[in-house]
């Protein structure tokens, strides 16, 4: 990767993602792209609905791009209210940015979800080549999204990869529309209101990982020896599994006098019920030495203390 061109980079792990490529391959060596203006800008962006081919194709040409990541998407719950719009931007940004790493012979990247799962899946330790039904728009998009870069791969010789991220916490850019989010939102309230209350049910575990680790499994996989490679696109990769209760106990450890209570979305916990418990890791620490860094302790300590000084609040 030298010059890597990204999409959706203002989103949650877009706007990370950008950060940290520019800091390791050079400021100008990474074009951002997005719907929409970020609020401060560290290099080269330019605005790009992923609907437009024409336009996406012309930017990766004109900046001389080696290298697509795509993460433009709607994310489970949002796509859940709006699935037509969910099919038409999550596949039609796909085909498209496919496309252009076809036609340019970039190097791809995309991600997959633990929302590629459903009900019938396996619900503990969920392996990596499984039944795969997902009931969620979100999931359907993102079981076809797994074949359709496996078959650029194979039909044209794209070197496509991906990973199926779990829920993904960090303290710099909110989530929006995931079924996750909670996981992210506690933290905020227990540093401004020291309560919060859940919409996911106590008991329900879903797999998580924080972004620092979220950006390494990108950067790793990427670099990796595509000939070790056997899977490709859809790695599962986690780095911890809890339920509410627990992120709760956590923050307890260091926020005493924080509460929670629960008022259940029906919606989200629906998307919740479908999606495993946990997931086995085994393929991607095989094929590309994944291993995640942050637990669920030391997760909680650095997003408590990096949150606080964001917030100007103190975590007592
Ligand atoms: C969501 O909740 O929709 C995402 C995901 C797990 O893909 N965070």
């Amino acid at each position: 990767m030298k010059k890597i061109m990204i999409t959706g980079a203002c989103g949650q792990i877009g706007s990370e993602l950008v950060e940290k490529l520019r800091k390791q391959y050079g400021q100008n060596n990474v074009l951002a792209t997005d719907i929409r203006k970020p609020a401060n800008s560290t290099g080269p962006f330019e605005i790009l609905d992923v609907m437009d081919a024409e336009k996406m194709l012309k930017l990766a040409k004109n900046f001389g791009a080696d290298t697509l990541m795509h993460m433009a998407a709607l994310l489970s719950a949002t796509a859940e209210k709006n699935p037509v719009l969910a099919w038409n931007l999550n596949m039609g940004g796909l085909m498209n940015a496919l496309e252009v790493a076809r036609q340019l012979n970039l190097q791809f990247f995309t991600p997959s979800s633990i929302g590629a799962f459903g009900p019938t899946t396996e619900k503990e330790q969920t392996a990596q080549d499984t039944l795969q039904r997902p009931t969620t728009m979100y999931g359907v998009n993102k079981v076809a999204g797994e074949l359709l870069c496996d078959y650029y791969y194979t039909k044209y010789g794209v070197d496509t990869r991906g990973v199926r991220f779990p829920g993904l916490i960090s303290y710099v850019t909110p989530p929006g529309g995931g079924t996750t989010d909670y996981a992210v939102d506690i933290y905020y309230k227990a540093l401004t209101e020291g309560k919060y209350t859940s919409y996911i049910a106590e008991g329900t575990y879903m797999d998580m990982m924080y972004m620092p680790d979220a950006l390494d499994a990108i950067i790793n996989l990427m670099e990796a020896d595509g000939e070790k490679l056997v899977h490709r696109n859809a790695f599962n990769i986690t780095a911890m599994s809890f339920e509410p209760s627990q992120i709760a106990a956590a923050i307890k450890k260091y926020i005493p006098t924080f509460e929670m209570d629960y008022a259940v979305d029906p919606a989200r916990q629906a998307i919740a019920d479908s999606w495993p418990n946990s997931l086995n890791c085994s393929a991607a620490e095989q094929e590309w030495s994944f291993k995640a860094q942050f637990d669920l302790d030391k997760m909680t300590k650095d997003m408590l203390e990096k949150l606080s000084k964001k917030l100007e609040v103190k975590a007592s």
